[in-house]
């Protein structure tokens, strides 16, 4: 672990903020995950979300609309945020203030895996729309991740994606990691993925 990480990790673990990294290929549904998610948990928890995109605000647009504090970084081509990035717009936040932090990192399903940001947790979203090979293919984000979600379910009768094999795959590469099916159309999964959420941040306050 570098020194930078953790300095993050001991920063935002001394105030009891519980930090993830939520990866995912571009269009996954990262964001509307997060906006699902602001949704539910606007007024019982106090979010913060830091957003990485290589040249645009569009994603931290579409946060500030829920009236969640949002931080943008662009990382001006680069293909995944690092601590350094993070760091330095973590000293923005006032962290006493907060339950949960989001990192949302740059889309791509390969650079983010490698990197951490002085989060507790990774989680990465794929959309049944990529292909129920990709856990296969890119085994390293589902090797880092603390929890997967499986988005866009609402269209899966239009998808040839085979949901058994590729929780299959995810179980065999990260055995006992839960696998949520996710809609942001529907809600399907929102509830839970958001249920695991909570309990994160409860077990990062019982650490304090
Ligand atoms: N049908 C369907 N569409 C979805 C769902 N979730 C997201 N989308 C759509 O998928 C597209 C991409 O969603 P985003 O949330 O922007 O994806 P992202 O992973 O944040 O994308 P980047 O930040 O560019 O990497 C948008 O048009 C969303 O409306 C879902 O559950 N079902
Ligand atoms: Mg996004």
């Amino acid at each position: 672990m570098t020194v930078l990480r953790r300095r993050i990790r001991r920063c935002s673990g001394r105030k009891g903020v519980y930090v993830i990294n939520l990866m995912g290929s571009p269009g996954a549904g990262k964001t509307s995950v997060l906006e699902k998610t602001m949704e539910k948990l606007k007024g019982e928890l106090r979010m913060a979300v830091v957003e990485g995109d290589l040249f645009t605000s569009k994603d931290a647009d579409r946060i500030e609309k829920h009236g969640v504090p949002v931080i943008q970084i662009n990382t001006a081509g680069g293909c995944h945020l690092d601590a350094p990035m993070v760091q330095k717009v973590a000293q923005q936040m006032n962290l006493d203030e907060l339950d949960l932090l989001i990192v949302e990192n740059v889309g791509n399903l390969v650079c983010p895996a490698e990197f951490a940001v002085g989060e507790d947790d990774k989680g990465v979203v794929l959309s049944i729309t990529e292909g129920d090979d990709k856990p296969m293919k890119y085994p390293l984000i589902f090797k880092e991740s603390a929890i997967a979600l499986l988005n866009k379910v609402d269209i899966l009768p239009y998808c040839n994606f085979d949901m058994a094999a590729a929780k299959e795959d995810i179980t065999t590469l990260h055995p006992g990691m839960p696998v949520i099916e996710v809609s942001c159309t529907t809600e399907q999964g929102i509830d839970d993925w958001c249920q695991w959420l909570r309990d994160r941040v409860a077990a990062k306050k019982a650490q304090k």
